[in-house]
């Protein structure tokens, strides 16, 4: 492991996530980001190899927080609200991408992809045996989810990268919450609020018909 593994905790990331969804069942941005900073942390302690994906993740996160640090912050406090608010100003590249490249909803839905595959992958590590491949339970849930969105370049690399993974303990005991058992546990905890998350979105862009986004 490259140095600045101690500073990930699966914990830190968990709760980040547990913190998205309000009362009224919207999906709070700022959890949302923290969520996926966290798991960035994570993946660059994986060596650099992984440094191709974790640049775009950033490059994603700093869009929208940019957008929170805007003058429109308050538009984007929940993806209901930011939903609303660019389709309501014209302010989302529907077919094309053309005048907003960068739009909040377009930029968001790229994150949205990938918590499909995180919630596939954390299950996949959940229940595998203990010596089974975390690179294969990574390609089976990737090839199963975000490698529909992707060219074959990027695949190909995403192929190359995933063999450096780990084993499934070392994988486990990376995410400094105790033993591989008790990584387990906590995976079996939290993975009902990133469905929870992941399901609540799907249906917002569904209803506004907004899951292919360019
Ligand atoms: C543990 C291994 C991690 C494997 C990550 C699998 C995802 C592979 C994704 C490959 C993305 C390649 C970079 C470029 C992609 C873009 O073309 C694409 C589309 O964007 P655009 O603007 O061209 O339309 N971008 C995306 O699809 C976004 C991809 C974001 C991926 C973020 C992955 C972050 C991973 C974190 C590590 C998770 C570790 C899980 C265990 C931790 C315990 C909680």
């Amino acid at each position: 492991m490259a140095a600045g593994a101690e500073t990930f905790s699966l914990r830190e990331v968990l709760v980040a996530f547990t913190a998205c969804v309000s009362e009224q069942r919207e999906v709070r941005v700022d959890p949302y980001l923290a969520g996926w900073k966290g798991l960035v942390r994570f993946l660059n302690c994986l060596g650099t190899i992984f440094s191709f994906i974790s640049k775009d993740a950033v490059t994603k996160i700093e869009i929208i927080e940019n957008y929170r640090n805007s003058d429109q912050r308050e538009n984007y406090l929940t993806v209901q609200s930011m939903v609303e608010y660019e389709l309501a100003n014209g302010l989302v590249d529907l077919q094309k991408r053309s005048k907003h490249p960068d739009s909040g909803c377009r930029t968001f839905l790229r994150l949205h992809r990938a918590l499909h595959w995180l919630q596939m992958f954390l299950e996949g590590l959940r229940t595998g045996e203990d010596n089974s491949k975390t690179s294969v339970i990574c390609s089976e849930t990737y090839n199963a989810s975000l490698a529909n969105y992707h060219p074959w370049i990027i695949r190909k690399a995403a192929g190359v990268a995933f063999c450096a993974l780990p084993t499934r303990n070392t994988f486990l005991e990376t995410m400094n919450v105790g033993t591989a058992e008790e990584a387990v546990a906590m995976l079996g905890d939290a993975l009902p609020y990133i469905c929870e998350v992941y399901k609540i979105t799907e249906e917002l862009y569904a209803q506004h018909k907004l899951l292919d986004l360019p």
